[in-house]
């Protein structure tokens, strides 16, 4: 095993006698969310997993080590240091391990890690993908190439449209990530159940899931999965709503000079300021939503 991966005790008993594990990223507690629910919400999210039968590991970087389970102290450190926390992608990690530093892993580096631990399960929110305006500015998610590369099924509400969703989608077609709506034909875009852009397959069962994943590992097919699970209709939000609030913070973020990884951060926290709150509600109540059903993915994937 690697000489830099630390597995928490309850992770590295569970990987050994094979129960089920699910995955957690950290930039969504550090970067993602304002303190104190992002650290309720990891919380909560480990929780909910541990109800659906599967073990959690929320992964971190701390003190130079790729972490595979944090405690919660862990989680509430990293809650609390907030934006302090360097917001690790691929490029960050060598150079995190060399210096012994902490960092929050983004679906990149979580997936990176959870490969390394051998957890092929991951449960986040939204995945960065192709951003608006990137003919331009070149900006597309490091997260795209993960999952091109990583054979990690992950589960999350469809994509932003702080993002340019169309694009996203033929990115990851020409890059071969099966997008997959559950149970829906059509991409979910996050805060709303609709983009009006369709999934390439429709699954409705946590069983057909592990299916696919053992499908594409059995031919040795490279790079990971991507399951887009709808928010729950009654946390959806009105999409003019969420849209007037995105184009709002789109163009402050033009007018702020902000570019880079700071982008994805400074837009989330902007559209939960425009909507009085409302998109932290709805980001909370996905991220739940997607906890339930990487558990159960994980469970059916293990035969349990
Ligand atoms: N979308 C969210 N919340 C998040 C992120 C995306 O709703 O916290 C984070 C994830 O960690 C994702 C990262 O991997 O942002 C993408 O950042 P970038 O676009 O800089 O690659
Ligand atoms: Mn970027």
């Amino acid at each position: 095993m690697n000489e830099y991966l630390s597995l928490s005790p309850e992770v590295a008993e569970a990987l050994r006698t094979g129960k089920p594990v699910v995955a957690l990223e950290s930039t969504i507690i550090s970067h993602g969310m304002p303190y104190p629910q992002n650290v309720e919400t990891a919380l909560r999210v480990e929780q909910t997993i541990r109800d659906n039968g599967a073990v959690p590991a929320t992964i971190a970087i701390i003190g130079g080590r790729p972490k595979a389970g944090c405690t919660p102290e862990e989680i509430e450190y990293l809650g609390r240091k907030g934006q302090a926390v360097t917001k690790a992608s691929r490029r960050d990690l060598p150079v995190l391990l060399a210096r012994g530093e902490d960092g929050a892993t983004t679906v990149t580096t979580t997936m990176i890690i959870a490969h390394m631990a051998g957890i092929r399960i991951f449960a986040t929110g939204g995945i960065g993908g192709v951003h608006r305006g990137a003919q331009q500015t070149f900006d597309i998610s490091a997260d795209m190439e993960e999952l091109a590369q990583t054979p990690v099924m992950v589960i999350c509400a469809g994509a932003k449209s702080i993002l340019d969703l169309p694009l996203t989608l033929e990115y990851l077609e020409t890059k071969g990530v099966p997008v997959i709506g559950y149970g829906t034909d059509e991409l979910p875009a996050f805060y709303t159940r609709h983009s009006g852009l369709r999934v390439d397959y429709r699954i409705d069962t946590p069983e057909e899931l592990a299916g696919v994943f053992r499908a594409k590992q059995a031919c040795g097919l490279r790079g990971g999965i991507l399951v887009t699970n709808p928010i729950p209709e009654e946390f959806s939000m009105p999409a003019d709503v969420i849209n007037a609030a995105i184009e709002q913070a789109l163009a402050e973020m033009d007018a702020a000079g902000i570019h880079g990884k700071a982008c994805t951060p400074f837009l989330l926290a902007k559209v939960k300021d425009l909507t009085g709150g409302d998109s932290l509600e709805a980001n909370i109540r996905l991220v739940l939503n997607n906890a339930r059903l990487a558990a159960q993915t994980a469970c059916a994937l293990n035969g349990r």
